[in-house]
């Protein structure tokens, strides 16, 4: 069973993310504060990292004028996950603000971000953007050392614990192999586990990349790497077979790295189910019942589909013309990298596109799409995905996809119906959804015609199905796994490890 609610780590954990788990703001007074996040993976995280005396290693949210300044301690009234974290526990990575801005709006938003979501054509390729890249991974991996170094000296006398390094995401795909370099100088031992959060692109897609043989290496300094779902661990495989000439174990999901072996797992990621839950039994009434609500909910992005969600929803209203004035898209975009130029004019086409449609459609006593920009409370998306019949999850390309997780745990009244982009790493566990190739905007729309039509017991046995796999595969039980495949959980005497 998971969580093993018995095992405890045997070591302590080192998290490496871009990202520290708040972030850090000035006050009135010009004092820092931190900001608490509350997003499901530093919720899963934090208490592990804290419970275990573990460290945490990012960049705080700010260029700070005084590199040496300490961080401060959470606010006593800070109810976040990360409040536990003691300023000793994080590690800040300091980086000046053109070498940021060259890694992490260049590098890993520009290049990385849109090749992994196999959109080639949006990604730039530019080597000043890739040596502040090396750059800043080289840094993290100067900080997880250190903070390596500084575990070693608190442990006791006869005592060894081989550290979790942990790193996350396509922002560090090079520091692993700095780190097992600078360790085995300093001969300091620790287990190193990777998780890619976004895709990883099929060869043909990858080998754009020039500098595709150091990302791969660079990944390849782990012992386990974690990805969404199995595709993409296939195509991982086939990068270290055809560009690095390595050999590979399919069946185990293995690389030999010179003499060394690398695991390679799918551990699809969950959400915090039973807050989700409570939240939806919780939050008062949100939308209008008189009405059937299409909800869908993002970050606005290129990736995620906005502009063909919103012209199929065009084309059920064309198609379909007895859900006029009936049902309504409400669409929720959270702004995201608004100071990119392709993000701003991706803002004004969806600005143009709802206006054009509603102009079109709309009668004095209804619009057919109700569109906000920014961002809600977690109460209140709880209530908005309970009270609607039918959510729109429709990416052309995304790592895995939690909106459609959250939703089904928000189903506590009368179930909804998900539709579920085929390019979604959920698409590959949520199968009980109904599954749409969201180029195919005809398809959408009479997908959305069969959801909004469907029986209740069709709704009813699908949601079942939904909840009772997104209740067990949570985000705890991703982190478990995680663990466990890394070999880092203590089950204690008395207890198996689970299967
Ligand atoms: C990356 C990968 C992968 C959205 N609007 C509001 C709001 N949200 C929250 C949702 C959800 C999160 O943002 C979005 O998560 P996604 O998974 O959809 O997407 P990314 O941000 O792109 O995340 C993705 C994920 O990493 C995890 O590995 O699934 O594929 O791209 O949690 O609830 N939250 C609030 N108000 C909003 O308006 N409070």
């Amino acid at each position: 069973l998971f969580p093993p609610r018995k095992a405890e780590m045997k070591s302590p954990i080192v998290v490496v993310s871009n990202r520290l788990p708040f972030i850090l703001c000035k006050d009135d007074d010009g004092e820092l504060q931190r900001k608490p996040c509350a997003g499901g993976l530093v919720t899963a995280v934090a208490p592990v990292v804290i419970q275990c005396g573990g460290l945490w290693v990012g960049w705080p949210g700010i260029h700070m004028d005084d590199p040496h300044q300490s961080v401060p301690e959470s606010d006593p009234g800070d109810k976040g996950p990360s409040a536990g974290l003691k300023s000793e526990q994080v590690v800040v990575v300091h980086v000046e603000e053109q070498i940021f801005d060259d890694y992490y709006n260049g590098c890993c938003n520009a290049t990385f971000w849109p090749l992994f979501h196999s959109m080639p054509d949006r990604a730039v390729f530019v080597a000043d953007m890739w040596e502040a890249y090396s750059t800043v991974n080289a840094m993290f991996a100067y900080k997880t050392v250190e903070a390596l170094k500084k575990l070693k000296a608190q442990e006791e006398e006869g005592e060894e614990r081989i550290p979790l390094v942990w790193i996350h995401d396509y922002h560090l795909m090079l520091a692993a192999n700095h780190i097992r370099q600078q360790c085995e100088e300093e001969n300091l031992k620790c287990n190193l586990g990777f998780f890619l959060h976004i895709p990883f692109p099929p060869w043909d897609i990858f080998r754009l990349f020039p500098w595709d043989d150091d990302v791969l290496q660079g990944i390849l300094g782990c012992d386990m790497v974690g990805f969404h779902i199995e595709d993409y661990c296939r195509n991982f495989l086939d990068c270290c077979q055809r560009r690095l000439g390595f050999r590979v174990d399919r069946v185990h999901n293995l690389v030999d790295v010179a003499g060394r072996t690398v695991k390679v797992r799918a551990l699809p990621i969950g959400i915090p189910y039973k807050r989700f839950e409570e939240m939806a039994n919780a939050a008062p009434r949100a939308l209008q019942s008189s009405q059937q609500i299409i909800l869908g909910v993002d970050r606005l992005d290129y990736t995620k589909g906005l502009v063909n969600r919103i012209r199929s929803f065009e084309r059920l209203l064309e198609k379909h013309p007895e859900h006029l004035e009936v049902v309504k898209l409400m669409q929720v975009a959270v702004p995201s990298r608004t100071d990119v130029k392709e993000y701003q004019q991706l803002k004004e086409q969806i600005d143009l596109e709802v206006g054009r449609i509603n102009g079109r459609f709309s009668t004095a006593n209804w619009s057919p799409i109700r569109y906000i920009f920014g961002c809600i409370s977690q109460d209140e998306l709880a209530a908005y995905y309970r009270d609607s019949s039918v959510a729109l999850v429709t990416p052309l390309r995304d790592g895995m996809n939690l909106v459609a997780k959250e939703y089904v745990a928000c189903q506590v009244d009368k179930p909804g119906v998900l539709i579920l982009s085929l390019f979604a790493g959920a698409g590959e566990t949520m199968h009980e959804a109904l599954l749409v190739n969201p180029y195919e905007l005809d398809g959408v729309a009479d997908t959305l015609h069969r959801a909004l039509t469907m029986p209740d017991d069709e709704r009813e046995m699908r949601m079942y199905h939904l909840k009772k796999r997104e209740r067990t595969m949570d985000v705890d039980f991703w982190l478990s796994s995680f663990l466990k495949a890394m070999g880092s959980l203590d089950f204690g005497e008395e207890q198996d490890e689970p299967m």
